[in-house]
């Protein structure tokens, strides 16, 4: 089963945050995963941020990446809205060095998870989103398991 159509979002809280989510777009990309990019704050644009979580299902979204950086709400605000997984990339800022963003985004209330990568992991973020939808997509499983024979070498 070939994958057609968008099956991520990659979401970030500000145009700033683009120079770390690329690389999960440029993974998804390398990966052959048709992706839309979002830049959406839960907190300058809470009503868009709804809308979008709200619609990401109906959309064929099955995935979501959200990156965001000091109170980093994204994430946990989107999968409020949704039952999709939710990967979050805390964004490494400059006054609390990213603690504020990891903090915000790992310690999620009963009920709502959200898978949270490491400080600027949206590379790591983007190879966990493939491995979910390779529960689903055979030819994904395949180059993930290529991928893993070229990291060994
Ligand atoms: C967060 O605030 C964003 O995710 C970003 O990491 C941080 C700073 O945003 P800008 O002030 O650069 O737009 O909402």
């Amino acid at each position: 089963m070939v994958s057609e159509g968008k099956k991520v979002a990659v979401v970030m809280g500000s145009v700033s945050d683009d120079v770390i989510m690329k690389k999960a777009s440029n993974f998804l990309k390398e990966f052959g995963v048709d992706y839309e990019v979002n830049v959406l704050s839960a907190h300058r644009m809470p009503e868009k941020t709804r809308e979008f979580a709200r619609n990401a299902k109906d959309k064929g979204i099955e995935v979501i990446i959200a990156g965001a950086g000091k109170a980093a709400h994204l994430p946990g605000v989107i999968a409020s809205y949704t039952t999709i997984p939710v990967i979050g990339v805390p964004i490494k800022t400059q006054d609390l060095g990213g603690l504020d963003s990891l903090f915000s985004i790992v310690q999620m209330p009963s009920g709502v998870p959200v898978a949270c990568m490491s400080l600027n992991g949206a590379e790591n973020a983007a190879i966990l989103a493939i491995q979910i939808l390779a529960l689903k997509y055979d030819y994904l499983a395949e180059k993930l398991e290529e991928y893993k024979v070229k990291l060994t070498e």
